[in-house]
């Protein structure tokens, strides 16, 4: 088994179908081991988003992820970090498969409804950041 690491972006909850994405997670065979909402701070996101501190819009995304509450999970199962990333779909929503959360839900590319994880190395500085080992169940 493996573990990742997703956020229902605030787009998705602002827009409350957030219950949606959690029913495409759960339908594609997730187990959800630690789940909680959360207001980011401009500074917890910038420390989440380290990693694209150089890219131009990393002020833009940073606002976004702390403009209104998130819900942060880790999930878990076989393939979990690619086979969420597949769910998700493409960065940009207008160019994500038909089926996947962005291209349903997704309103743009910075509005693109939720994170995941990218490599195993992501995972393991993202499930830490928000979660304790006494809240993954
Ligand atoms: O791993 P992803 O979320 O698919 O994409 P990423 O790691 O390349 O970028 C992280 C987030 O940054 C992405 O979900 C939305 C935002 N982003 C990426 N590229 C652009 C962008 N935001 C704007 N405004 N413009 C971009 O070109």
């Amino acid at each position: 088994m493996e573990r990742t690491f997703a956020i229902i972006k605030p787009d998705a909850v602002e827009r409350k179908v957030s219950g949606k994405v959690l029913a495409m997670i759960e339908e594609a065979g997730f187990n959800i081991v630690g789940m909680k909402k959360i207001h980011l701070s401009k500074c917890e996101a910038e420390g989440f988003y380290y990693v694209h501190k150089e890219r131009p819009f990393f002020g833009d995304l940073c606002s976004f992820m702390s403009r209104s509450p998130v819900i942060v999970l880790a999930l878990e199962k076989d393939n979990a970090i690619a086979d969420w990333r597949s769910l998700m779909g493409a960065t940009n929503p207008a160019n994500a498969d038909a089926g996947t959360i962005r291209k349903e839900l997704g309103v743009s590319i910075e509005e693109n409804t939720v994170h995941g994880s990218d490599s195993p190395e992501s995972a393991a500085y993202e499930i830490p950041y928000f979660f304790s080992q006494l809240e993954l169940v």
